[in-house]
């Protein structure tokens, strides 16, 4: 039975009395979060330790989801949603006169990832959880997260994310389970009395792996799952190894900073040992509890499936290895079957720079048993295949070449499923980027298109949203986001398009008064509010939206009574802190933003927005308040993206390429209700086949394109010197990579046309209705479910929640 407003209130007091001593009149919101999160973690105890007694009980197999990274933001709300009692502490702290929001702008976000995949693996977790699968997250505990954005002076600022600096509620440190992880050194091979070889260690390093476990909530079903992130700790046993603080800190560090690249592997050695580090102590955690169940190990994919997100936790394939073989002293031949059922493997990326290939100097140095058993690895692919395959083939899909380990070919030789998150992502890697391997295991080859989690960035984001959804088509939306669809009877009546936009604009008007505070910027809600939110990277063309705004700018410059609508562009982005040239476009968009937002002739009819600091809480204010998404990549380069989908369930119009999942939002809006632009895939394949593309060519024949690019050269936006050149060199000079100006003018036919639409009140309300009701189908709770019939073969504890609830 669930807890009401008189228990939780008793509860609340009495444990302040406990913590802190004193009453609710002198408490600050900072210390009644502190005691709120003691009663919410008290709730679920129960069910956290039923829950996993449950799996053990039943001996269900459960899947392993390892990421280095993942990106909750703020659990207290998504938790008292899911626990269903998100109105009983609302209520209840209101009559001890405390506003739930206070406290959760207390809480800090837990960022510990950089962007899609992150977000990704934390929507999955609260999806596993959500459809009684039995899933664990495994990753690590960064002191510090995704660095804190500032704009100094238009520049990007990073700062440390002090995250933990008042304690994580939620996290409970696990001592009992640390593990220990070894590094550098030699091994050797020793022949033991019985024959059998044993690795021997000599000088190496081991760190201890300590386990810090928080609650993944199941929506309302009394199933509460685990997120296992591992902190490094120098071992008692070790202290005399360690001379001084700087040579502690140097190994203390290890866990201490997440990367912030989410592009671009620079092959740093502390990056490996962080992937090595969670990968090692989640394999042996998981080792260390198949053993309970006393099944023989040849059945372990019966019981156990290992996830790797992107190739960043490859090194679970030669860890399992390592462990089968040197502690269960199994056969290569037995261990390898076993590994490569245990193992699938998603790809979120075709950059090629993205994929890693770490040095074998560096591997064989810092992870000698890894890089012994990976070359044994590769030394038997090319045995086992060459003679069947062809030569060249088999050297294109080694695992070591040229001195490199390809960390992506380990994944997919030894492992039984990859994936891709969008259907044209999955079919490129089969047919272009991964085509070798396609060739050599077709039947491994799949695809699951991305999802997000509908009860963050629907019922909680946009309340108000929700409530008409609720009045409107009643709540089996918040079980089943299918249902949605059922909004589709109403595309003709006026009542709930009125209510729809009556929330839009409030959302509107809230985000309107928070970009006033936090950069003075006066906006009107009436204006189109146009938003682009992801990573800063060329390839997502944040530039393209830039030079479309210039070109506004232009046009009322030359005519200020042009017909057209109020825009407000919004931006959210952070650029890598080694990633010059997308640091020198954030600079350009903030000086634009500078002349345009202050220039009388346009007198705010355009406004141009750059939000700092864009994180998972604040895309959840600017979500909810979009009318314009934009996803604009250049086509065949955004493996899905999920921006895309959130704002399409918050109703704002899509314009984009037809790039990632932006495909499959058309397939399933219609293409009435989406706007499309740009080349296509095919096109941008058959632009590099021809090799024949000319920027300077497209911009000699451009006039307005000439006036843009120079007025980023030419001072007219001033304070650019470096960057307006950058840019305009990018574009000019090395040919604009990703056909910026080749793409420009059908993107501005496209904004004509979504300006056109915005003044039909009536369409576009349909088109926004119609966006609301089709977003059902992008829930990463139909996402994880293929994944595990498909790919995990784990199923949901249906006897389990009927018998609970
Ligand atoms: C080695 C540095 C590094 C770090 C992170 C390389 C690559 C990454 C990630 C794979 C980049 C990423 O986040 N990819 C995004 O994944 C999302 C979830 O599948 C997709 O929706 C995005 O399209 C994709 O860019």
């Amino acid at each position: 039975m669930t807890m009401t407003v008189n228990e939780f209130k008793e509860e609340m007091k009495q444990r302040l009395k406990e913590k802190y001593a004193m009453d609710f009149k002198d408490a600050s919101p900072q210390e009644v979060f502190h005691v709120l999160g003691s009663v919410v973690k008290a709730y679920y105890s129960d069910a956290w330790s039923d829950t996993w007694k449950d799996y053990l009980r039943a001996e269900q197999k459960q899947v392993y989801y390892f990421s280095i990274e993942f990106l909750p933001g703020k659990m207290l709300k998504s938790n008292l949603l899911n626990l269903g009692i998100l109105e009983v502490v609302k209520e209840g702290l209101a009559e001890l006169d405390f506003d739930l929001e206070d406290l959760v702008d207390v809480e800090k976000d837990m960022a510990l990832g950089n962007g899609g995949l992150g977000r990704l693996a934390s929507c999955f977790m609260d999806s596993i959880a959500s459809c009684g699968l039995p899933g664990n997250g495994n990753g690590i505990r960064y002191d510090y997260g995704l660095f804190k954005q500032r704009f100094v002076d238009g520049y990007q600022v990073e700062l440390p994310d002090e995250w933990l600096r008042n304690g994580n509620t939620w996290e409970v440190r696990k001592e009992s389970k640390a593990v220990d992880v070894r590094f550098g050194g030699q091994v050797w091979m020793k022949e033991m009395a019985d024959g059998k070889l044993k690795p021997v260690y000599e000088n190496d390093r081991i760190l201890r792996a300590v386990p810090y476990d928080t609650a993944i909530l199941g929506y309302q079903n009394h199933i509460v799952n685990t997120l296992r992130l591992w902190s490094v700790e120098i071992p008692a046993s070790q202290e005399d190894q360690y001379r001084s603080i700087d040579d502690r800190r140097q190994f203390e560090d290890l866990t201490a900073v997440l990367y912030p690249d989410d592009s671009n592997e620079h092959g740093r050695r502390v990056r490996l040992a962080q992937e090595y580090f969670f990968v090692s102590a989640g394999v042996q955690s998981i080792m260390r509890y198949f053993k309970k169940l006393n099944k023989p190990l040849t059945l372990l994919n019966e019981y156990v499936a290992i996830h790797i997100n992107d190739t960043h936790p490859a090194l679970c394939i030669p860890e399992m290895m390592r462990i089968l073989m040197d502690d269960y002293e199994l056969s290569w031949e037995v261990a390898v079957s076993i590994t490569t059922k245990v193992m699938s493997y998603t790809n979120h990326t075709i950059m090629a720079e993205a994929l890693e290939k770490w040095p074998v100097e560096l591997m064989k140095d810092a992870l000698p048993r890894m890089y012994q058993i990976i070359e044994e690895l590769d030394r038997r692919f090319v045995a086992t295949y060459s003679g069947v395959w062809d030569a060249d083939l088999i050297q294109r899909t080694r695992i070591i070449q040229n001195g490199q380990v390809h960390m992506a070919h380990m994944a997919i030789i030894y492992s039984h499923s990859t994936n891709g998150v969008a259907k044209l992502h999955s079919d490129l890697l089969k047919e272009v980027v991964l085509h070798d391997f396609y060739v050599l295991f077709p039947e491994r080859f799949n695809n699951k298109t991305n999802g997000i989690a509908q009860r963050r960035w629907s019922q909680l984001a946009n309340p108000e949203m929700a409530e008409v959804l609720d009045e409107t088509i009643g709540k089996s939306w918040r079980q089943d986001s299918d249902d949605l669809k059922l909004l589709k009877n109403y595309v003709e009546d006026e009542a709930v398009l009125t209510k729809l936009a009556v929330a839009k604009q409030h959302n509107k008007q809230k985000l309107a008064s928070y970009i006033k505070e936090h950069t003075g910027i006066e906006v009107s809600p009436e204006a189109i509010f146009d938003v682009q939110i992801k990573r800063l990277h060329a390839y997502k063309r944040q530039l393209l939206n830039l030079l479309h705004i210039m070109k506004c700018y232009f046009d009322l410059k030359d005519n200020p009574q042009k017909e057209g609508n109020q825009r407000v562009f919004i931006f959210g982005a952070k650029a890598a802190p080694s990633y010059t040239y997308a640091k020198a476009i954030i600079k350009v968009i903030n000086e634009c933003a500078n002349l345009i937002n202050h220039d009388p002739d346009i007198n705010g009819r355009i406004k141009i927005v750059f939000l700092e600091n864009y994180n998972v809480t604040l895309a959840e204010q600017i979500i909810p308040a979009a009318d314009v998404s934009e996803q604009i990549s250049l086509a065949s380069k955004e493996a899905s993206g999920t921006s895309n989908m959130k704002l399409m369930l918050n109703g704002a119009v899509t314009i984009a390429t037809l790039d990632g999942a932006n495909v499959e939002i058309r397939d399933v809006v219609g293409d009435d209700n989406i706007v499309i632009f740009g080349m296509t895939e095919a096109e941008v394949y058959a632009c590099y086949e021809s090799n024949d593309y000319s920027a300077m060519k497209i911009y000699e024949e451009s006039p307005i394109l000439q006036r843009i690019l120079n007025a980023f050269v030419d001072g007219t936006v001033p304070n650019i010197q470096y960057e307006g050149q950058a840019v305009v060199d990018s574009l000019l000079k090395y040919n604009d990579e990703y056909f910026l100006l080749r793409d420009f003018a059908s993107y501005v036919a496209a904004q004509e046309q979504i300006d056109r639409l915005y003044s039909d009140k009536k369409r576009w309300q349909q088109m926004s209705l119609l966006n609301i009701a089709n977003a059902g189908r992008f829930s990463s709770d139909d996402t994880v479910m293929r994944y595990a019939e498909d790919i995990w073969q784990i199923e949901p504890v249906e006897k389990y929640t009927k018998k609970r609830t």
